[in-house]
């Protein structure tokens, strides 16, 4: 029964009052007919590929419309999932989207699971495993620059050095079986020579695999709490520096009670960036809750922002917060810098800190916070995110499959080494160009591909 492989979706963002536009997606056999029974287009408009359609969804049995659309027909194979595709593109909100959906479902349609479009172009041919996690990627990108490595890698810049690598050493094992095979009719193994291309091969698989960090970073970004007292001057760092007026600034001691958040961009890298209440000794039952969860997220952020007021130099107050942080990558922020005017005394911890950064602010006049961006640049080490002079970024599953290629790889140089027969050779040699097909999904396993495609999105 050909019912049931005919999927169907809403493929835009589903919140109401925004978007102008909402688009419910079919995809298989029965697309075209479905569409046929629902949509209504007045005239000669003639249903053919790659054509847009006006008229009206009606209802098949009452006849009632439901919305008036437009159809975009794309027939296999030129089409997202190389099936016959149809978009109803619909007036926004959800209600025209929600009804066309089950109208779609009531002719046969099935719901689509996450990422299932793309789980049938990545079946169909059309793309392979990398090119499948960078439309995932894309999607979900948060700075230009991760948006950038994921086209790359949809473009293909990850596979084909992949791909590259992997006919590289099918070559040479299959030089090596010939000799296993047929060792009379050949000259003599090269081992020198083989050695060398294995080692190339090594050498851009580490390249490749120096990428991993980067990635990391750029997709999931970094969280960043601004810790300290109160009134030093938090929220209004956090204004400054997203030039917004998104946290609560008063002159009272206490009023950011809650953890207020702002989403910045730095150096391609998103940070999300936690303003917390002051945190200090009180019987305020809501600022108690308050200075709780600024604890909270100064445990939980991957950078903690240390304030303090410059005024007042370095404070008991200032210690004991240091205390509970000083276990976290930290930066010290000496702020109201303006209202000093000598020289700054030398403010830091009573209890050394490995590696303390320290930035001098006066966040009410948005200055230093290009320093600050600087410091924590530096602290994340962003040299990793220009190590290798490669445009792409790879995501953990890749760095984990090719650290095994490596390995393989190694041992094959292992096997060479110890001068051991030739069928060793090949056994290695073969779990390294397996690996590099399971990086592009070549070789693939039902776990490897609900791993990739349930972080997708339903309708992408
Ligand atoms: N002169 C000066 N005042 C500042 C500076 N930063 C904050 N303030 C003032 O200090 C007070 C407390 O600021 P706020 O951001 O609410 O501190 P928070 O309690 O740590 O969030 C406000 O009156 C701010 O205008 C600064 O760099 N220079
Ligand atoms: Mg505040």
């Amino acid at each position: 029964m050909l019912q049931g492989n005919t999927i169907a979706a809403i493929a835009t963002a589903i919140v109401p009052e925004q978007g102008s536009v909402g688009i419910v997606r079919l995809s298989g056999d029965r697309a075209m007919a479905i569409a046929r029974v629902l949509f209504h287009a007045p005239g000669q408009q003639a249903w053919l590929s790659h054509r847009i359609l006006y008229g009206y969804i009606r209802h098949p049995e009452t006849q009632q419309v439901v919305d008036e659309a437009l159809l975009l027909i794309m027939l296999a194979p030129r089409s997202y999932t190389r099936e016959d595709v149809v978009e109803f593109h619909c007036h926004g909100g959800i209600i025209a989207v929600q009804q066309v959906l089950q109208l779609a479902i009531a002719q046969g349609a099935r719901l689509a699971q996450p990422g299932e479009f793309t789980l049938k172009a990545f079946l169909n041919g059309r793309l392979d495993l990398t090119q499948a996690e960078s439309i995932s990627d894309l999607v979900g990108a948060r700075s230009p620059q991760a948006a950038q490595f994921a086209l790359a890698g949809l473009q293909g810049k990850l596979a084909d050095p992949i791909r590259q690598l992997r006919t590289t050493c099918i070559d040479i094992l299959a030089e090596i079986e010939a000799r296993v095979d047929f060792e009379e009719d050949l000259p003599p193994l090269n081992e020198a020579e083989i050695q060398t291309r294995l080692q190339q091969v090594q050498d851009d698989v580490d390249q490749i695999l120096a990428t991993a960090d980067r990635g990391e970073l750029i997709r999931t970004g970094l969280k960043v709490a601004i810790v300290g007292r109160p009134n030093v001057g938090k929220s209004s760092l956090l204004n400054a520096w997203s030039r917004s007026d998104r946290a609560i600034v008063t002159d009272l001691p206490g009023t950011t009670r809650d953890v207020v958040e702002s989403n910045l961009v730095v150096g391609g890298i998103p940070i999300q960036v936690l303003d917390t209440a002051g945190i200090r000794d009180t019987d305020d039952k809501v600022e108690k809750i308050g200075v709780a969860r600024s604890r909270y997220a100064a445990q939980s952020a991957d950078l903690v922002l240390l304030t303090i007021d410059a005024q007042d130099g370095w404070t008991d107050a200032d210690q004991e917060i240091y205390t509970q942080v000083c276990d976290r990558p930290l930066i010290l922020i000496i702020n109201k810098i303006d209202l000093i005017d000598a020289e700054i005394p030398p403010i830091a911890p009573r209890t050394p800190h490995p590696a303390l950064l320290t930035v001098s602010t006066a966040a009410a006049l948005n200055q230093g916070i290009d320093a600050l961006e600087t410091a924590i640049l530096t602290t994340v080490q962003t040299g990793t995110l220009h190590a290798a002079n490669l445009d792409l970024a790879i995501n953990q599953r890749q760095a984990a499959t090719l650290t095994q290629t490596k390995q393989s790889l190694q041992q094959v140089q292992n096997t060479i080494a110890n001068q051991l027969p030739l069928d060793f050779w090949t056994i290695d040699l073969r779990s390294a160009i397996y690996t590099l097909g399971q990086v592009l999904g070549e070789e693939v396993t039902e776990s490897v591909l609900d791993q990739v495609f349930s972080r997708f999105c339903i309708g992408k």
